[in-house]
């Protein structure tokens, strides 16, 4: 019997001996003939085993286990000045399947996360209308709803890779991304009760943070597949997401995806805002810039191993990681194990959903010997996944967003996983 810990409770004490007979049952199970050192955490009776646990409403919101704590975003210190206009990022090698857990979901803010109480919060709808419009979130919640799941990428995600390999761990080079099933109204509802005009060809939707961040959006697309959500993952948006309103633009670069939404304004022609003028344009090697590059490309990533998660055992592994398209689905994931001279195609499992994650495996036995492990996406356009050097022979090396070239994980025999690129 294993010692009992000084945090013992008397409830613990006094239920010990109703489960005695649990105890005795379990420790006379027969020691495996072939293992020459017993092991305790079969042969002995755990304190969990013996001991009631914590009863109902312990943790009336639930948390994860406590050890799970190493599951958190994480920030690089040095990237940006201040923690209001920063970025946190999703721990991409602890998670599983193809939803973020909320609390996960990586942070972008260009003035901090606005604290607005709904009740006082309003969206405003005017320009080229008919009917110029405010809904409280009580108005856009009596509307019909829809629930949609799409993966979300910062269009600077694996921005510091572009002149060879930097940050050490998945959560840094590709952690700008999350994958949330949404709630709300489509902003085709919306646009159709205040009634767009005929010359209507652009939106610009504004938050309500300090920043009053605003992006200019085509009409067409705002007229095909975006929402308003106010839902994140069955219950409403966190408040780092954009509570209480958000904006939903399928497949096209985070910054568009307007949070604390509070205003959409209907136009003839792009506003041409910081964000779509100074920021979010990459520049050439001409010298010229590329403007309006709102869809994200095609991109996969092995998230484990990768250097925050190396390899522990030979023998049986698990390879895994996650793929997307801004244009559609995946529809396959290609890895190689050599750097790039040989592939397999690997085994997506879990839901496959328009621009959303898609999770894939490739289950190996490992030797230990040394590895250069890539992964390759395809979607249903038939685009494939460029390597480092074919994006920068069209871009030239000047660019930071739109970074969506093959990585490339070394992996040495000792396990340790190495960001790396080859040539
Ligand atoms: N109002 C407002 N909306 C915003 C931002 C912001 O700073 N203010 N950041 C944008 C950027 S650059 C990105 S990448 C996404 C990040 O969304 P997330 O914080 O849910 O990950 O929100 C976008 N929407
Ligand atoms: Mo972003």
């Amino acid at each position: 019997m294993s010692g009992t810990s000084s945090t013992d409770t008397l409830n613990r004490r006094r239920f010990l001996s109703g489960l005695a007979g649990a105890g005795a049952a379990l420790s006379s199970l027969p020691a495996k003939a072939e293992s020459a050192k017993p092991d305790p955490a079969i042969t002995e009776v755990q304190d969990w085993n013996r001991y009631l646990g914590d009863g109902v409403q312990k943790t009336p919101y639930g948390m994860p286990s406590k050890f799970e704590k190493n599951v958190v975003r994480r920030d690089v210190s040095w990237l940006t000045a201040s923690p209001e206009s920063s970025v946190n990022f999703t721990p991409l090698h602890e998670l599983d399947g193809i939803i973020t857990p909320s609390g996960l979901c990586f942070e972008r803010h260009h003035s901090g996360v606005a604290e607005i109480n709904p009740a006082d919060h309003r969206l405003m709808i005017n320009g080229l209308v008919d009917k110029p419009l405010v809904f409280t979130m009580d108005d856009l919640k009596r509307m019909p709803r829809v629930n949609k799941i799409h993966f979300l990428e910062c269009a600077a995600n694996s921005g510091m890779e572009w002149r060879g390999a930097q940050l050490n761990g998945c959560q840094f080079t590709h952690g700008m991304v999350h994958n949330v099933m949404y709630t709300g109204v489509t902003l085709k509802t919306v646009l159709d009760e205040a009634g767009i005009k005929p010359n209507a060809k652009w939106l610009m939707l504004e938050g309500a943070d300090a920043a009053g961040m605003n992006r200019s959006l085509p009409i067409d697309k705002a007229l095909d597949d975006c929402m308003i959500a106010f839902g994140m993952n069955g219950e409403a948006l966190r408040p780092e997401q954009g509570y209480p309103l958000r904006a939903v633009i399928p497949g096209w670069e985070g910054n568009l995806w307007v949070k604390w939404l509070r205003r959409i304004e209907v136009g003839d022609q792009p506003w041409q805002t910081r964000e779509e003028t100074s920021k979010y344009t990459d520049l050439l090697a001409d010298g010229r810039s590329r403007k309006h590059t709102f869809v994200m490309d095609a991109k996969s990533i092995v998230t484990n191993p990768s250097p925050q998660a190396p390899l522990k055992y030979k023998g049986r592994n698990v390879l895994s990681g996650f793929a997307w398209s801004g244009r559609g689905t995946v529809k396959r994931v290609d890895v190689s194990m050599d750097g790039g001279r040989n592939w397999q195609t690997a085994r997506i499992d879990g839901p496959v959903f328009d621009k959303s994650l898609v999770r894939f495996y490739v289950d190996f036995d490992w030797n230990g010997h040394e590895m250069m492990i890539q992964s390759r996406a395809m979607d249903s356009t038939g685009y494939v996944q460029p390597s480092k050097d074919e994006l920068r022979k069209v871009r030239g090396v000047n660019s930071i967003y739109h970074n969506n070239g093959i990585q490339t994980w070394l992996v040495r025999s000792s396990g340790e996983t190495e960001n790396v690129e080859i040539g």
